[in-house]
């Protein structure tokens, strides 16, 4: 216990402070990547790990997506063998049910993913939402962000930008980043038609081994990872399994880091 008494407005001014100080210094970064569910996390948690600059905006106050209501919120989710690995990785603990399915307690899951990937250098900005993209002579800069409140209100004030060399879409079903590119901007994206082709009715097996191949550039310098990866290339959706989610958000940072590797630090300030 502090011998002085508490002083209500250095609470305030601490917090304060110290979320401008953190806003300000990530208004540039080298990865920006909306949404905060497992395959965004694990694409946060490697992309910090191999030493990049790298946040993550979610709409929602809570962090992790989909992945706590497991199926049908029965609390637990199903990994396969590559799944369990990268969660071995993150020391998160899997039970072996059969050959090949692993079930994996959903809060025990989720909780550990934020928890390594904050404490390896993401910085998550939740509440804040993704409405708009910066796109300068077809070059993709940046996102346009706002308080997730502000649209939930409906109220009319104007959003705020953020650079960033890459962007991931992993927003899940809606494939918010892929739609806004699409229907926003014109944007043709690297899919048979140019647009968003939308995900298939469920099939396990394939929407799960189709991911990896999803996983990729949209738009140069935007890629798709987890389920918004199989929406925009028009693959099935597989349930609760999710070893596809993390093996994406795997995927997706090696292919990032290694782009990163080719560009020099200073030619990250493009605004
Ligand atoms: C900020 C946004 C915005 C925005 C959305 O849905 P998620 O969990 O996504 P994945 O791909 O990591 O995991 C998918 C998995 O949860 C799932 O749904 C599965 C396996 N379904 C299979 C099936 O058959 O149904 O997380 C996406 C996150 C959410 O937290 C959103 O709130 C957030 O993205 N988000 N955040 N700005 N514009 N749009």
């Amino acid at each position: 216990m502090t011998k002085t008494a508490l002083n209500d407005v250095t609470i305030s001014r601490a917090i304060i402070e110290t979320f401008a100080k953190k806003f300000v210094n990530h208004l540039t970064s080298e990865v920006v990547i909306v949404g905060a569910g497992p395959a965004g996390l694990t694409a946060g948690y490697y992309l910090a790990k191999a030493g990049v600059k790298v946040s993550l905006f979610e709409r929602k106050l809570s962090i992790g997506g989909g992945m706590w209501g497991g199926g049908m919120m029965f609390n637990e989710i199903v990994v396969q063998d590559l799944g369990r690995e990268i969660l071995d990785e993150f020391g998160v603990k899997t039970e072996k049910y059969k050959d090949g399915y692993y079930t994996v307690d959903s809060v025990q899951a989720v909780s550990t993913l934020c928890s390594k990937a904050t404490l390896a250098g993401l910085k998550v900005f939740n509440l804040m939402e993704v409405e708009d993209l910066m796109i300068k002579n077809d070059v993709v800069k940046g996102l346009v962000i706002n308080w997730s409140t502000v649209g939930m209100a409906k109220l009319h004030v104007d959003p705020m930008t953020i650079e960033s060399k890459f962007i991931i879409d992993a927003t899940g079903h809606p494939s918010e980043v892929a739609h806004l590119l699409e229907k926003k901007s014109k944007i043709r994206l690297a899919t048979e038609t140019g647009g968003v082709l939308g995900e298939r009715s469920m099939w396990a097996d394939i929407g799960e081994k189709s991911m990896t191949a999803n996983t990729k550039e949209i738009f140069p310098n935007v890629y798709a990872a987890g389920m918004a990866a199989n929406a925009v290339f028009g693959s099935p959706r597989m349930g609760p399994i999710f070893g596809g989610m993390l093996i994406s958000g795997k995927r997706v940072a090696e292919l990032i880091s290694k782009r990163l590797k080719a560009v020099p630090k200073e030619e990250m300030i493009t605004c």
